[in-house]
């Protein structure tokens, strides 16, 4: 997978690129990432990339020339690859984007600044238009990182079997089960017996209902989407029970 990130700042992608499972998919070439400076495609001698907005009122427009012409540069080095632009009119990314765009060759990602980009940019030239989520950004940066970031582990062989994508929150539309580490009593507390047992069966099971039951709790709005199995009925019944019995005590 071929990664293209222009910017106005470029730089800020350097630590980005230097750490952890990103690092290591570099390595390991199981990614290629370029960042171009949309400065360097600025036609005039003080490199300008934005304007005023026609029409008047505050705020920066993005030049449509610079912004083009690395686009075409990008694109034209992957030919293959599609085209994202960070913006908060964008479809909101979710998992299942970050695994449809896994499936592709290359991606280029925009990264506007100001108000936002010259809308026939915009149309010409982008693919698809993608938000991270409903808040303001100062710059789309950030956002392609984010995209880059889960699409990158997403790719086969980055992550290591120990911890492969499909065990992940979300792959199953739920939330993680609670996790453990040593030591055993931590401040007065127990790590749950089960997790102690070496009995795998029972802590798949135990990992189940924890999964449940934090996402009922957490996001139930995961849970109302998704399509349940036998066993995850089975035990959202077998809660109910407990409920009702509790009440019925209670009642007495
Ligand atoms: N998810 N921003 C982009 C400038 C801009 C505006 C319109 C293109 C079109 C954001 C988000 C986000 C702020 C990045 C505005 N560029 N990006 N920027 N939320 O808020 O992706």
């Amino acid at each position: 997978m071929f990664f293209t990130v222009l910017s106005i700042f470029p730089k800020m992608f350097d630590p980005f690129w230097a750490h952890g499972i990103i690092r290591k998919a570099i390595e390991e070439k199981k990614i290629l990432t370029s960042t171009i400076n949309i400065r360097d495609y600025a036609p005039d001698r003080h490199q300008v990339t934005d304007d005023r907005p026609y029409g008047g009122g505050s705020g920066m427009v993005m030049k449509p020339e610079p912004l083009a012409g690395a686009i075409r540069d990008a694109a034209q080095r992957i030919p293959a690859a599609k085209t994202v632009l960070l913006t908060p009119q964008g479809r909101v990314f979710d998992q299942r984007m970050a695994q449809e765009l896994a499936s592709c060759a290359g991606l280029v990602l925009v990264c506007g600044r100001y108000e936002g980009v010259d809308e026939r940019v915009c149309h010409e030239l982008v693919d698809y238009e993608i938000s991270i989520g409903d808040y303001v950004l100062t710059g789309g940066e950030l956002a392609a990182m984010i995209i880059i970031d889960a699409v990158t582990r997403l790719i086969p062989g980055v992550l290591g079997g120990e911890q492969a994508a499909e065990k992940d929150s979300f792959a199953n539309d739920l939330l993680e089960h609670a996790h453990y580490t040593r030591p055993r009593i931590f401040e007065g507390s127990q790590v749950p017996e089960v997790l102690l047992s070496g009995h795998h069966q029972e802590i798949e099971k135990w990992r189940l209902e924890s999964s449940l039951m934090r996402t009922l709790l957490k996001r139930s709005d995961l849970l109302q989407k998704k399509d349940l199995d036998r066993q995850e009925i089975e035990i959202l019944n077998k809660w109910q029970r407990e409920i009702k019995k509790l009440i019925e005590e209670f009642r007495d």
